[in-house]
């Protein structure tokens, strides 16, 4: 038996590392290992043995058996192999530098982006320039140099996120109209943009938003050129309306104002409008005149030179301009919403 055995071991690896064919290599996995395959069938008939012969011999086509498999599924990965080597040989070459033949479709510029090129453009016309600032800022730079005190509300937990007492992320952009002005020498005319970040969440607030301010500081720049300058800016943005100024408070201004503008939907009348909340006006921006503690802060005489500053949110003006109601819509990526701009 064990005779018998060597044989048709032998005969297999012959068969088995000639065999050129997969489904050839599985007719021979089967005529061996099937279920009545050769192999198969000899360790049934261990069972007439006696014990210590059926040890002896079952040992011996068990490990028959597992060298037997092992070289069938090493045939078969070479095979393999070598099959889908054929097939690469008589396919065409793929050129990879070849234009897709699928057009890739144009994006979009973001509403928000396309406002605020249009917000900074219009004020370049007339000699702002772009100046930036770090997003994670100092409460100096925030909160101190702007004349906003220790105990102000805005300063609060609840209010601005701090990342670690004095870190926190910039509620506002005027933190980098303080740098510019502490790394420059009036005259200066500079607009800070970028995203700024409040502890709010509702319809008409979200955690970050983006904001654009205005910087003007020279010899004498009185409230006359501030009202002169939104108005300009006003009718750039949304055509000629009417502008109101509203006296407001600000810390880092004096004195301070909120302009408004007479409604776009129900042109001022103010009968239940939803735009306006039915009182004609539309808030479009804070501004004010810069506060002597401010300069003061930066090194700069406040005898010398005035300034006047503004600022707003974008995220408003596009949806003044748009007619979009609901803010979040700006940050959900919804193709439906993006797709319009
Ligand atoms: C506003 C409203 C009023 C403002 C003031 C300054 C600075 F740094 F010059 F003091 N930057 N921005 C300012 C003034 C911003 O936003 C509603």
């Amino acid at each position: 038996m064990i005779d018998n055995i060597q044989r048709i071991r032998e005969e297999a690896r012959i068969r088995i590392s000639s065999i050129e064919d997969l489904e050839e290599l599985d007719r021979l996995r089967v005529h061996y290992l099937g279920k009545k395959g050769l192999i198969t069938t000899i360790l049934h008939q261990l069972k007439n043995l006696e014990d210590e012969k059926r040890r002896e011999l079952g040992a011996t086509i068990n490990k028959a058996k597992d060298e037997l498999e092992s070289e069938i599924s090493l045939r078969k990965n070479e095979l393999r192999k070598l099959q889908i080597e054929r097939e690469l040989e008589k396919s065409q070459p793929i050129d990879v530098t070849l234009p897709g033949s699928v057009p890739l479709e144009a994006g979009s510029l973001h509403p928000i982006t396309r406002v605020t090129h249009q917000m900074v453009n219009c004020l370049k016309r007339i000699g702002f320039s772009v100046v930036s600032g770090p997003e994670v800022e100092l409460e100096y730079y925030n909160f101190e140099a702007l004349n906003t005190p220790e105990h102000h509300p805005a300063r609060d937990l609840q209010d601005t996120f701090y990342i670690n007492k004095p870190v926190l992320l910039r509620s506002h952009t005027s933190p980098v109209q303080i740098r510019t002005m502490k790394s420059k020498q009036p005259p200066l005319q500079v607009l800070a943009v970028g995203k700024v970040y409040r502890s709010d969440y509702d319809v008409t607030h979200t955690p970050m938003f983006h904001q654009m301010e205005g910087l003007m500081v020279d010899h004498d720049i009185s409230l006359a050129d501030l009202k002169g300058l939104l108005g300009y800016f006003i009718k750039n943005i949304f055509g000629a309306r009417p502008l109101r100024f509203r006296p407001s408070y600000f810390p880092f201004v004096e004195p301070g104002a909120e302009v408004d503008m007479q409604c776009v939907l129900c042109k001022g009348n103010g009968r239940e409008c939803r735009m306006c909340s039915s009182t004609g006006w539309l808030e479009i921006c804070g501004c004010g005149m810069v506060h002597p503690n401010v300069f003061k802060a930066v090194n700069y005489d406040p005898d010398r030179y005035t300034g006047l500053a503004f600022g707003m949110g974008i995220e408003r003006i596009a949806m003044l301009k748009y007619g979009i109601e609901d803010l979040r819509s700006f940050f959900e990526n919804d193709y439906r919403m993006l797709e319009q701009f």
